[in-house]
């Protein structure tokens, strides 16, 4: 039987493990033999996307090419995960509406900015906080959060 392929897209602040839980998902996948790729700022920005930046206007093209590729995945019978901090509704929203219903599995890791910026894992944070990053999320550009996403992962405490 073939698999059906779906969309899971992670969204979150930066630090807040979006890309460790999409390759902990994709092996996960793999191990119970399903075809699974994830799609990230690693593969994307420095390939496909690598003429975007940051404003709002270049996160919206970001994220329009990444739901593009996502949806071209799924429909090859994929798991897709895209883990991006997509911080604009309106643009996760465009991403959805690219596939039929259910096929489309919004993720949440809502973790506070207090406990992201306190991982700080690349120091991104301070730059920010330093003005060396302008327009970083969280600090002086937006997040809005999901209102009706499937699953909604409250992060309170890191290990
Ligand atoms: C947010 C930035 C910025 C700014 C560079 N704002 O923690 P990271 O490093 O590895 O993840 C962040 C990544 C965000 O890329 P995305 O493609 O996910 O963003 S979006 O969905 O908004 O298009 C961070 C790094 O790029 N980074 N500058 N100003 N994150």
């Amino acid at each position: 039987l073939k698999q059906k392929g779906c969309v899971v897209w992670i969204t979150g602040l930066s630090g807040s493990g979006k890309s460790t839980l999409a390759c902990t998902l994709g092996r996960e996948l793999h191990t119970r033999g399903k075809l699974a790729y994830v799609l990230d700022g690693d593969n994307l920005r420095h390939g496909l996307n690598k003429d975007l930046g940051f404003a709002a206007e270049d996160r919206a093209e970001n994220i329009r090419r990444v739901g593009e590729v996502a949806k071209l995945f799924a429909d090859a019978g994929l798991v897709c995960i895209a883990s991006f901090i997509s911080p604009y509704r309106r643009d996760r929203e465009s991403c959805r509406a690219l596939l039929s219903d259910g096929s489309f599995i919004e993720v949440f890791l809502n973790m506070s900015l207090e406990l992201c910026e306190a991982r700080d894992p690349k120091g991104l944070y301070k730059l920010a906080r330093a003005g060396k990053i302008k327009g970083f999320t969280g600090i002086d550009d937006p997040y809005e959060a999901p209102l009706n996403c499937e699953v909604h992962h409250l992060i309170i405490r890191t290990c």
